[in-house]
């Protein structure tokens, strides 16, 4: 059996209440993002630009709609490997129901990191939007020496409680952690990435697998679990873009954040390639009109005869005229009528918005139009919002 210095294990089936109704029928990590993506390829392809060739995804929630996006992994260049690539790890294949928590998903695939014989395990999280080389991350746990690494960010004080929040000393010795604690002590936030020794690794598992009163989750229960015992644990602090995205305000500020030309943050940069697998989403066939849309992010394929503005559009999309997309994401395959106002909103694969319909959030309550659902106008305000959006039309 060879032997390998990392493999990743990445977490993806979670349910992803938070980010209902576009969860509805699909894994959270199988949510569209950035005009022509899924959630999960980002640590997919952070995976292969960083030299990691074998990797399990855990399934549970809707686990279809991500293994029809994977498939046998040749989007990523991982689809013939003899002695590696992308394993779909789904719970009804492990014999048991459910994973009841992320540690217990990892546990009840052990045989398959022990075929792989690796000497540290990379456990991702299949909800952020980053690029990250894992390859620093690695030479900065094998340079300390301990048996495990966890990376971390600053985080805005009054979102600090939403995550593992910990103290370290000046070598980023983790000295406490909090799993989303009430009253957070510190903002500096786990960002849910882990590198293991597998050996360490699998001896708290087993542990933790045993353990009645564990709920057999990383941050509630394991990470403590491990900081309680004598091995020193150490914090990798990365520096760029890292977002969670497990909510719907969450999700739509990091589509806006493409959009913000100022930023160094840029979805697919020539050293930092994304893959995806479009084929997967079946888009609808239409052309983009040509027609132009301000600070927007348009994929090729979409007809666009009314206008966008700070959107992001993904393919197989039809807007018609005297439409406004504002501040919104259109998700793939969304037909809108003519003479429809979306603003601060996020439409969901499939849905459609019928002629004259308003849909209008604001950047504090974004609307959220579900998957595969109708909008129809109001008939009463019909004639005026028309009227309105005209208007809108005209002066942009
Ligand atoms: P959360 O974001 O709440 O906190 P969690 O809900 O445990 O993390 O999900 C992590 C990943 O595991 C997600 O990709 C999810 O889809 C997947 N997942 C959840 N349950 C699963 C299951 N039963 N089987 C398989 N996969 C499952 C975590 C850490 C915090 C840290 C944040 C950073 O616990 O300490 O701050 O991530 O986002
Ligand atoms: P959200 O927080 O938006 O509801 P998450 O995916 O973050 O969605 O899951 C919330 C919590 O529920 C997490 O602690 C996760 O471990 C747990 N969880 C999610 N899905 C399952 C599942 N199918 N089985 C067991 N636990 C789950």
């Amino acid at each position: 059996m060879s032997n390998k210095q990392c493999i990743a294990m990445l977490l993806a089936g979670g349910e992803g209440r938070r980010l209902s109704p576009l969860t509805s029928s699909q894994a959270k990590p199988a949510v569209p993002f950035g005009s022509r993506y899924r959630i999960i390829d980002f640590p997919l392809s952070n995976c292969v630009n960083s030299g990691i060739d074998t990797i399990g995804v855990l399934t549970q929630y809707e686990a279809d709609s991500l293994h029809n996006h994977i498939g046998d992994g040749t989007a990523w260049g991982l689809g013939t490997k003899e002695n590696g690539g992308i394993a779909l790890l789904p719970s009804y294949q492990t014999g048991s129901d459910e994973y009841l928590g992320t540690a217990d998903a990892i546990y009840k695939n052990m045989e398959y990191i022990d075929r792989q014989n690796p000497e540290n395990v990379l456990v991702l999280s299949g909800d952020h939007i980053y690029h990250m080389d894992y390859r620093q991350m690695l030479e900065a746990h094998l340079k300390s020496g301990a048996p495990a690494t966890i990376s971390v960010m600053p985080v805005p004080w009054e979102e600090a409680h939403r995550f593992g929040v910990m103290v370290t000393d000046d070598q980023y010795r983790i000295t406490e952690f909090a799993e989303k604690p009430e009253k957070p002590q510190s903002n500096l936030a786990s960002m849910g990435i882990y590198l293991f020794k597998w050996s360490y690794l699998k001896q708290h598992l087993i542990e933790d697998a045993s353990d009645d009163k564990s709920s057999h989750d990383f941050g509630k229960d394991v990470i403590p679990k491990m900081l309680a015992g004598e091995a020193t644990l150490q914090a990798y602090p990365f520096k760029g873009y890292w977002r969670d995205v497990g909510t719907v305000g969450s999700l739509w500020e990091a589509h806006m954040d493409l959009l913000c030309e100022e930023s160094d943050w840029k979805l697919h940069k020539e050293a930092w390639p994304m893959y995806t697998n479009e084929s997967a989403s079946d888009l609808k066939t239409s052309k983009h009109s040509g027609i132009p849309a301000k600070s927007s992010m348009i994929h090729d394929n979409c007809a666009l005869e009314g206008y966008a503005e700070r959107s992001v559009v993904f393919g197989g999309t039809a807007i018609g005229r005297f439409t406004k997309v504002k501040d919104s994401v259109v998700m793939p395959n969304v037909q809108i009528g003519r003479n429809v106002l979306v603003e601060c909103a996020i439409i969901g694969e499939g849905a459609m918005i019928k002629d004259g319909a308003i849909i209008k959030g604001t950047p504090d309550q974004v609307v959220v139009i579900g998957p595969g659902e109708t909008v129809l106008a109001k008939p009463a305000v019909r004639s005026q919002s028309s009227r309105l959006l005209k208007e809108v039309y005209d002066n942009t």
